[in-house]
């Protein structure tokens, strides 16, 4: 069995697949923390966890043409000036379950919890690819990342990003080998892991194993046969993915956690949480709630940390507290955020739904009882 080496897991977490491991942390834990603990992170794993020794671990960097490539062991990493940045990680296929209510999709039935966010530490990407002698001057270039984990057939899990946004210093890219202070866990890529800040999840490769940079993007499954958006009408006869561009950046997305749907809240007053997040660091300028379905809205207060413009990794908590009217039976729940390009979230799922059940950012709807 080669998941008997797989660690140990949180109780608490909603499995959507023991071999290999995903799952999600209840909506209520989600939102109780705006740093999310280790062991409740979401988990989302395509293959065995790899034991990787941090003693003999090392990193290949394929060094550019007149340049050197690197190996480079843990204290190596750690000889790079070190940055920390708090970032929410978001899977491409976060509340598919909705989109499986409009029509049938391939994929895990996550609901709103593939999605949580860590203060992570670590070298910066673009320093290392200096040392191997890498410059910006092959603009349409891609950086290919291979993981430790492999497929029976020794294949490894593998992405990419373009190139300029890996030799951005803004853009903070980070080979983190540190999670909330403690070494990454075994579930989220230990010893050393891609963060790429505002970018979907499929990207920042765990237990990172080889770093290229090539001319075009990785030829990995999960580069170019997934993590693709494609229009409603687009079936598994029809689809053609290379005519699609791999996800990088996601839309602008929020969700309620509190309370939850078919729950029977006190009447008198009720108190709404949830999360807004947005890709590309765009900041969340404002969540709208509404009681009535969509009629009326309020604005929600926003927590958690003040975003920096263009750099807003990490997302925002928000709350708000409504007096129930007397008389009121049920509630329908709404929530859409705003980011600061004013792109927000559309109204329903089936104009979005597409094959593979990514990109789901509907409002967010739930309805619920009011105790007599
Ligand atoms: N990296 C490797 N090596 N193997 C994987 O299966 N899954 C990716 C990404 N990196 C994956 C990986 C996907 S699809 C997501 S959403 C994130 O890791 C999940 O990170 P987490 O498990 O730390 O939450
Ligand atoms: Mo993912």
């Amino acid at each position: 069995d080669p998941y008997a080496n797989d660690p140990v897991r949180h109780p608490a977490l909603k499995v959507n697949s023991q071999r290999p491991f995903n799952a999600e942390p209840p909506p209520e834990l989600l939102t109780e923390n705006y740093i999310t603990p280790n062991p409740i992170f979401f988990t989302r794993n395509h293959l065995p966890v790899p034991n990787v020794d941090p003693d003999t671990y090392r990193l290949h960097v394929v060094g550019a043409p007149g340049g050197q490539s690197l190996s480079l062991s843990l204290d190596d990493l750690h000889k790079f000036p070190k940055y920390e940045i708090t970032v929410t990680l978001q899977c491409a296929g976060n509340r598919r379950s909705e989109m499986t209510q409009v029509k049938e999709v391939k994929g895990l039935e996550w609901r709103t919890g593939a999605i949580s966010t860590a203060h992570w530490g670590g070298a910066r990407l673009c320093d290392v690819l200096a040392q191997a002698g890498h410059q910006l001057c092959e603009t349409e270039a891609h950086v290919c990342f291979e993981g430790l984990d492999s497929d029976p057939t020794g294949t490894a899990y593998g992405a990419s990003i373009p190139l300029a946004r890996a030799m951005d210093p803004e853009a903070e890219v980070l080979l983190a080998y540190e999670m909330n202070g403690q070494p990454l866990p075994r579930d989220h890529g230990f010893p050393v892991r891609v963060v790429v800040p505002g970018v979907v999840g499929a990207r920042h490769v765990k237990w990172l194993g080889r770093v290229s940079v090539q001319p075009e993007e990785s030829y990995s499954h999960w580069q170019r046969r997934d993590y693709k958006g494609f229009s409603p009408s687009v079936d598994w006869d029809t689809v053609d993915f290379d005519s699609a561009p791999s996800i990088q950046e996601l839309p602008v997305q929020s969700a309620i956690t509190e309370p939850q749907d078919g729950e029977t809240v006190e009447s008198g007053e009720v108190t709404i949480r949830g999360y807004a997040w947005s890709g590309g660091g765009r900041a969340v300028i404002r969540v709208d709630v509404s009681l009535d379905g969509g009629l009326t809205w309020q604005v929600a207060e926003l927590d958690g940390e003040e975003q920096r413009p263009r750099k807003a990794w990490a997302w925002r908590l928000w709350q708000l507290q409504v007096p129930v009217p007397a008389g009121q039976k049920e509630l329908n729940i709404v929530c859409k955020a705003v980011d600061d390009g004013y792109n927000v979230q559309p109204d329903t799922v089936a104009p979005i739904w597409n094959l593979r059940g990514v990109l789901s950012n509907a409002w967010h709807r739930v309805h619920v009882h009011v105790a007599p």
